[in-house]
């Protein structure tokens, strides 16, 4: 069984959204065409509270971009978005839902971030994704959306750590690229574990 994984297509990471990500609207008619094609489809959604510790606004003296220490784990600060209920935190008008099963919900706990949609970054809980999948037989993934370099790199790596066969499927992907050379940094890090690039 293959499986498609869509990766946090909100508002807030698309053009004009409070962390937009360049391009990112050119994903989904990509996204829409081939989701028919696989058995299943799952979404991943960034779901955060409105005081979430990755939010640079809950850190005087911080602003967005700097990397703090939180819980042992380095953080970058973001802009507030995706806050739980809110316009950013929708999936995309543009985003055919009919092909999508379940969505599954992360960085829901205040005190860690959550780029995978496997794990949170600490590891402490998973979001049944992994279980979900596996219990409807599935061996194969590809993995779309945003953003290449945080959450779509993140959900890859997860994906083979829990024995999943990966690939990317690059033209459906767009990346922060907080720092230049990010994107192609975490395509060689999914390359390295051992996901497929398409
Ligand atoms: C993401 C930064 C913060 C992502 C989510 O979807 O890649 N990036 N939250
Ligand atoms: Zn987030």
């Amino acid at each position: 069984m293959r499986a498609l994984i869509i990766v946090d297509i909100q508002n807030d990471f698309l053009p004009g959204g409070a962390l937009a990500v360049a391009q990112g609207d050119e994903v989904i008619p990509v996204i829409n065409r081939i989701a028919p094609s696989y058995d299943l489809v799952v979404c991943t959604q960034d779901w955060h509270p409105a005081d979430h510790w990755s939010f640079a606004s809950q850190h005087d003296g911080f602003t967005v971009g700097d990397v703090i220490r939180l819980n042992d784990l380095d953080q970058v600060l973001w802009p507030d978005h995706c806050v739980q209920d809110s316009y950013g935190a929708q999936f995309a008008d543009a985003l055919d839902s009919r092909w999508t099963q379940h969505v599954f919900r992360k960085g829901t706990y205040v005190d860690v971030d959550s780029y995978s949609g496997f794990f949170d970054n600490g590891r402490r809980s998973a979001t049944g994704m992994g279980d979900f999948l596996k219990s409807r037989g599935v061996t194969e993934i590809s993995v779309a959306g945003l953003a290449t370099d945080y959450c779509v790199l993140f959900t890859a790596l997860d994906g083979r750590s829990l024995g999943f066969d990966v690939s990317l499927i690059q033209e459906a992907c767009r990346g922060v690229e907080l720092v230049p050379g990010d994107i192609a940094d975490a395509v060689q890090k999914m390359q390295c574990a051992g996901v497929e690039i398409v």
